[in-house]
């Protein structure tokens, strides 16, 4: 028998023993540099919107438990992933309705896109969500979301869902829990975490503890008040223009575990420099208009619009000239750097 023969009368009985040899995909283990499966996207919010609004029609929240259209990756469909780490999603909840109260070990962002005053009650306690709110809903917390009926103001509310769903896939780490009720009691006044934890001080006793920040809501007022004033004292970065990473407050680390979210001002007309880096990242844009470069390709994006750069894709962003951007972002960065993972090149 011929070697060429052999080898592969022995690759097949290996296969009948749960065993594979190295050699063959070694090359494909064990790579230069990241070589993503998933590939470089953009979801424009006035193709998404009239989807999520007729899903308002044809299920209640309270049936669907989460009434959420899936971005799915192009390169991964089924997967419920737009990242290899991370999913992304777009909510609603109308007037009048409650998303029933649960628990997960995933970790969750809001990201507000759309509507005023639907709320969100995480460990007791509620916060109204205004377009631009960063709120968290930490691991293993209770949380459910409702919004007043039409007669006490409210409107349709819609956000943007950032879960380490596919991380904690991944892992096989993941455990849920319905709450036996559909509301969680509220025992705490709205706004007091943020008095506690969001003004630079801390209870005087106050330990840290756990892995995620105190302050659920980020109010986007706050946040890009911050960028304005950067902006106009300080030189800009000439890849990122003014970006901030949002913080634990009781410790400067991540607001979460497993997932890194960021606010960034670009002027109009700004024409940043291309740079890499080993998280992929999630963007939607907040105010204006611009362009992003994804490795060979481009997207022209607008407020609300949702994109996704893999890792170690070479990226730009760019400002139209008819108005200021600012976008928020997420990432697996934490992960990353917790392992010693993270790399960034600036070209
Ligand atoms: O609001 O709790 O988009 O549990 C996916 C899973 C939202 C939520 C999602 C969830 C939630």
């Amino acid at each position: 028998m011929s070697l060429e023969n052999q080898r592969r009368e022995y690759y097949r009985q290996l296969a009948g023993q749960n065993l594979s040899p190295l050699w063959l995909s070694l090359h494909n283990l064990v790579t230069e540099s990241p070589r993503p499966t998933i590939v470089p996207a953009i979801w424009k919010y006035e193709e998404m919107r009239p989807y999520v609004m007729a899903a308002g029609e044809l299920i209640t929240a309270e049936e669907a438990v989460r009434r959420v259209l899936v971005l799915e990756n192009p390169a991964l469909p089924g997967k419920s992933s737009i990242t290899q780490s991370l999913y992304a999603g777009i909510q609603l909840i109308l007037p009048g309705e409650t998303a029933p109260s649960h628990r997960h070990t995933q970790s969750a962002l809001r990201f507000v896109l759309e509507g005023r005053g639907a709320w969100t009650a995480v460990n007791g306690e509620r916060t109204t969500m205004n377009p631009g709110d960063f709120i968290i809903t930490p691991s293993w917390n209770w949380h459910d979301h409702g919004n007043p009926s039409a007669e006490h103001g409210g409107e349709p509310v819609v956000w943007l869902d950032g879960l380490d769903i596919p991380l904690i896939a991944a892992l096989d780490a993941g455990f849920a829990e319905n709450n036996t009720v559909k509301e969680q009691a509220v025992c705490k006044h709205e706004g007091e975490s943020f008095a506690r934890f969001g003004y630079n001080m801390v209870p005087v006793r106050h330990k840290p503890s756990g892995t995620t920040s105190p302050i659920f809501s980020y109010p986007y007022e706050r946040s890009r008040e911050a960028l304005d004033k950067l902006y106009r004292f300080e030189a800009l970065d000439e890849y990122d223009g003014v970006k901030m990473r949002y913080i634990n407050p009781s410790n400067g680390g991540w607001a979460m575990p497993t997932i890194g979210t960021f606010l960034q001002y670009l002027p109009k007309g700004f024409k940043g420099k291309t740079y890499r880096s080993s998280d992929s990242t999630v963007y939607t844009a907040v105010e204006g208009s611009g362009t992003v470069y994804i490795g060979e390709e481009s997207f022209r994006f607008s407020p609300r619009d949702i994109f996704v750069v893999p890792s170690w894709y070479p990226v730009r962003l760019e400002a139209d000239d008819s108005g200021d951007v600012v976008l928020f972002s997420y990432s697996d960065r934490p992960v990353l750097e917790a392992f010693g993972l993270l790399r960034e090149a600036r070209e």
